[in-house]
């Protein structure tokens, strides 16, 4: 049983006024703390584990917010050619931070991440990558040839190439890839021992086989992946087959983001996800336009009532996108 619950990530969200007693409560059991805020948040001296700030403003009265991994056993940390990571016997959770000295660098920035991201895997011994997250400045401006996220696209998929990750059905973490404003690339990743069960969306083309016109390499992440019992739903948006739909309207593609979000949970009862209660889920909401939180909100909350919603500010990894959401749902929160 303990082996079963060390395998299962879980969540704790907290306000900057929670935090304090979160760091407390789960004292040498965190795996890892995204800090999202415009402003740098706390300092943490002397805290062992992956803590990253994620440079995006967080549209709420609270200006942060932490999103704090824990384990159900304890953890041991540990630093390796630039990356931090704790690890409980069972998952193991890592931050990259990568100043990019040269804007027009992101394909190799990339590619030197994901290398080191799968160097690390295949020395602790979690050789399973089962989520990514990635933030960078500018995602859709133009980099040296094209446009960044689609540079960034190129070195993700040459370090899987050089690395002998295959990238195929069963093989590909789930994943988001958000834009901020300024800052360096923060890469967050979990990783397992086993394999995950990951998931795709019938309505959608499995994002590694996007056709060309999406960019020469294609973006390598399934739509979702259950972990012990949990679902983590990558970030979804309104692209139907490969196309984004209803560019400029915000609640049509709203609409079509929720209807990809109810296929992929879909996807997940069958393959065993019994997640009931909305006490359970938490759902990030990034938005190009922070004007449009108070539209999309009533509909998000109505669907999900009781669920625990963000909304933050960031650019969306298509410019024609204007609203992605990403899911994390407990079965037994
Ligand atoms: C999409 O479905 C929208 O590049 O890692 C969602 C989740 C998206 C992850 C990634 C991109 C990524 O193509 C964008």
């Amino acid at each position: 049983m303990d082996d079963v619950a060390a395998a299962t990530p879980r969540l704790v969200c907290a306000s900057p006024a929670q935090f304090q007693g979160v760091l407390i409560e789960f004292a040498g059991r965190i795996l890892g703390v995204l800090a999202y805020s415009a402003a740098a948040p706390a300092d943490l001296a002397g805290f062992e584990a992956p803590y990253v700030w994620v440079r995006l403003p967080v549209l709420a009265e609270d200006a942060c917010w932490y999103e704090v991994w824990v384990s159900s056993v304890p953890v041991t940390t540990g630093k390796k050619s630039g990356l931090s990571f704790a690890s409980n016997g069972k998952l193991l959770f890592g931050s990259l931070v990568m100043d990019e000295a040269d804007r027009s660098r992101i394909e190799q920035m990339a590619q030197a991440a994901y290398t080191a991201i799968f160097d690390v895997l295949d020395h602790t011994g979690y050789p399973e990558l089962l989520r990514l997250w990635n933030y960078f400045p500018d995602i859709n401006g133009s980099g040296c040839k094209m446009e960044r996220y689609r540079e960034f696209n190129v070195g993700r998929h040459n370090a899987f190439g050089s690395e002998g990750r295959p990238i195929g059905d069963g093989l590909v973490p789930a994943a988001c890839a958000l834009g901020t404003r300024q800052g360096p690339l923060v890469a967050c990743f979990l990783a397992g021992r086993v394999r995950g069960v990951c998931l795709e969306n019938p309505r959608q083309t499995t994002a590694y086989r996007y056709p060309e016109e999406y960019g020469p390499r294609s973006p390598t992440f399934s739509r979702g992946m259950l972990v012990g019992g949990v679902l983590l739903v990558s970030g979804t948006a309104s692209i139907v087959g490969s196309r984004t739909m209803h560019p400029g309207d915000v609640l049509r593609q709203l609409d079509e983001t929720l209807e990809n979000l109810r296929l992929v949970i879909s996807q997940a009862r069958s393959g065993g996800f019994s997640g009931a209660s909305a006490a359970g889920l938490c759902l990030n909401v990034y938005l190009r336009r922070a004007e449009d939180r108070t539209v999309v909100c009533g509909r998000i909350e109505t669907e999900y009532a009781g669920a625990h919603v963000v909304y933050f500010q960031a650019d969306v990894c298509r410019s024609d996108l204007l609203v992605e959401i990403e899911a994390f749902w407990m079965s037994h929160p």
